[in-house]
């Protein structure tokens, strides 16, 4: 008997843990194969990086902005049924927040309890960024987040079917082995895998069970309401568009890269740690993309503009645990330092997010 349900594939982890890089390989690879992909994004509010870098790979992409998916789950259901208007994915793969728990209960259950028919449900894969994880679990010492944003760190884990170490490249062999150790006594639930999203080292093993095997059933995560909250809360949240011009061509892959700089280095000067700082430059639909995923590491250019430009839309996503106010005001400030361009903010929004109120909570046995 054939099975023509679509594939619901969910590719969770903190924020900065490679989560967008992951969801673009898969795709790519899934495509390659001959299977049509619809992607889904999601935010707390508008105007997303990761969907401009989706869309700019060619890979139907909807967005859910303006909350997770749990607390709005009929979003996630809508985006699907546009998607499959629109081309029929046999395979959805879904990047939930990075701040976001509690995923299989409010998400995965009420999915194959209630549209079962519609989809089937891949296990849940949860990103690690292997220098983040090293210090949360206590492997290695540096900058850390308070232990309300570890609460919600280790629930995402606890709650993985699979466990992927990201970004083997460059990993340091003890290390790596140290955390895959740690992370099977830590998480014995699930199964370890590691790879290299990015250069596209060992993710056979790991694609192969997100698409032959099934969410595993079991009661839902033991996780305290009030402690998620809090620990999400803990994260300031801001996303601003500008409008670049400048008098002459500029180099944007710098500018981006510059951006970069100055807000690691005056929120460094705060004690703040940050989750993930993304930039996008459009220059008219070529794309310079910079991420910095702790407040002590370098910004990586993920892609870059070949030619210098004259202008472009600038999207700037920051997340850390710092005061929103102040992390608007440190990004502002250094766009207004940046030299070479002119900048006009078109749009600001800066939060903390609200307490998840999901929209479904099932735990296996339970009644829809
Ligand atoms: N070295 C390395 N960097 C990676 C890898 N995967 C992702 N990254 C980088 O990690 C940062 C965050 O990646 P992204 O996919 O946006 O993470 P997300 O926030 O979880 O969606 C970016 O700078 C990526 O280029 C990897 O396998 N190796
Ligand atoms: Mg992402």
């Amino acid at each position: 008997m054939t099975d023509d349900r679509a594939r619901y594939v969910m590719i969770g982890g903190f924020l900065g843990a490679g989560k967008t890089t992951a969801v673009a390989r898969l795709a790519r690879r899934l495509v390659d194969r001959g299977l049509r992909v619809g992607l889904i994004s999601n935010d707390q509010s508008t105007g997303l990086v990761d969907t401009a870098i989706l869309r700019s790979k060619g890979f139907p992409t909807e967005e859910i902005a303006g909350g997770c998916f749990c607390c709005r789950f009929n979003s996630l259901l809508e985006a699907a049924q546009k998607l499959t208007r629109e081309t029929r994915p046999d395979v959805f793969i879904a990047e939930p927040v990075g701040s976001c728990t509690d995923l299989v209960a409010t998400v995965s259950y009420p999915l194959r309890r209630i549209y079962g028919d519609r989809f089937r449900i891949a296990p849940l894969s949860v990103l690690v960024d292997p220098l983040r994880a090293a210090r949360i679990l206590g492997l290695e010492s540096g900058r850390a987040f308070s232990d309300k944003v570890v609460y919600v760190y280790r629930k995402q884990l606890e709650e993985a079917d699979l466990v992927v170490v990201n970004k083997t490249d460059g990993l340091d062999a003890g290390l790596r082995e140290r955390l895959v150790v740690a992370l099977r006594t830590q998480f014995p639930r699930a199964a370890v895998h590691a790879v290299s999203a990015k250069a596209g080292e060992g993710l056979d093993a790991w694609f192969d069970a997100v698409m032959t095997s099934d969410g595993r059933d079991r009661g839902a995560l033991d996780i305290d309401y009030d402690a998620y909250a809090e620990g999400e809360a803990r994260l300031g949240w801001l996303n601003a568009t500008a409008r670049i011009t400048a008098d002459a061509p500029f180099d944007g892959n710098a500018l981006l890269l510059r951006l970069a700089d100055r807000v690691r280095e005056r929120l460094s000067a705060d004690g703040v740690e940050i989750a993930h700082f993304k930039m996008t430059l459009d220059a008219g639909g070529m794309l310079s993309v910079v991420s910095l995923v702790a407040t002590d590491r370098a910004p990586d250019l993920r892609e870059s503009l070949l030619d210098r430009v004259d202008g472009g839309e600038l999207v700037l996503n920051l997340r850390a645990e710092a005061d929103p106010e102040r992390l608007r005001d440190v990004a502002l400030r250094a766009l207004a330092e940046a030299g070479e361009v002119r900048s006009a903010v078109e749009h600001v929004e800066c939060f903390r997010p609200a307490r998840p109120v999901p929209t479904h909570r099932l735990s296996e046995g339970a009644a829809p």
